[in-house]
């Protein structure tokens, strides 16, 4: 085991047993143009991890560690975006219309891959999520039940939407989870300040949270 100094106290990582899950690092969030943007969001701050979220995937990598990329997006026929989700709200863009990077969160369009910075790597798993969680109607469960992952440290946006939806679906389940405080983000800084003290709150009732460097310190 690897202490690594967190918060609300220190987080045993198992090096045999972690895998790192960077949560929806996709052009329509971090991108003019994208679903983030439709909605009215100041891009700033979720533009502003990548360097950290890739300084991240660069430590699991080096390792041979497992990552998992998620993506938010729907099939084409949007058979799997109930009209509650594509109706909500005032968007100058739903999901599914038209905009200057393909169809708006639709699986195949260049909006809904990750951002070139973050691009997987051969090997690495990508999962398409209909949803906010990435449990949801994917089959993660699955492939890190065969991996044997226990443990898993999470990076991506938006904290207090699927990053957090994430963290407490995987924590329902029975994994330890880890959020690397300066490698999320929200497009409001407060909900992400708040998401990061929720999830560790009453003994680290959803999980942990860490500067990345506090987690490249114990790796050494
Ligand atoms: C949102 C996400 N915020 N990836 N999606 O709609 O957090």
């Amino acid at each position: 085991m690897i202490e690594v100094a967190a918060q609300p106290f220190p987080f045993a990582l198992d090096p045999a047993h972690v895998a790192l899950v960077v949560i929806d690092m996709q052009r329509d969030f971090l991108e003019a143009g994208g679903f983030g943007e439709t909605l009215g969001n100041d891009l700033t701050p979720v533009k502003q991890i990548v360097p950290s979220v890739a300084a991240l995937i660069t430590l699991f990598r080096a390792r041979g560690w497992p990552i998992f990329h998620t993506r938010e997006n729907h099939a084409p026929d949007l058979s799997d975006c109930p009209p509650a989700k594509r109706l909500r709200g005032k968007p100058f863009l739903r999901i599914g219309d038209l905009g200057t990077m393909g169809r708006i969160l639709i699986r195949g369009e260049p909006g809904a891959d990750i951002v070139p910075e973050l691009a997987p790597a051969p090997g690495e798993i990508v999962v398409d999520k209909p949803g906010k969680g990435m449990f949801y109607a994917t089959d993660i469960g699955e492939r890190l039940t065969a991996m044997g992952v226990s443990q898993l440290v999470f990076a991506g946006v938006t904290t207090e939407v699927c990053v957090q939806t994430s963290m407490r679906e995987a924590n329902d389940r029975g994994y330890e989870c880890l959020l690397i405080e300066d490698a999320t983000a929200s497009y409001f800084p407060a909900f992400k300040q708040a998401a990061l003290e929720m999830i560790r709150a009453q003994g680290a009732i959803v999980g942990w949270t860490t500067p990345l460097a506090a987690l490249q310190g114990a790796l050494g």
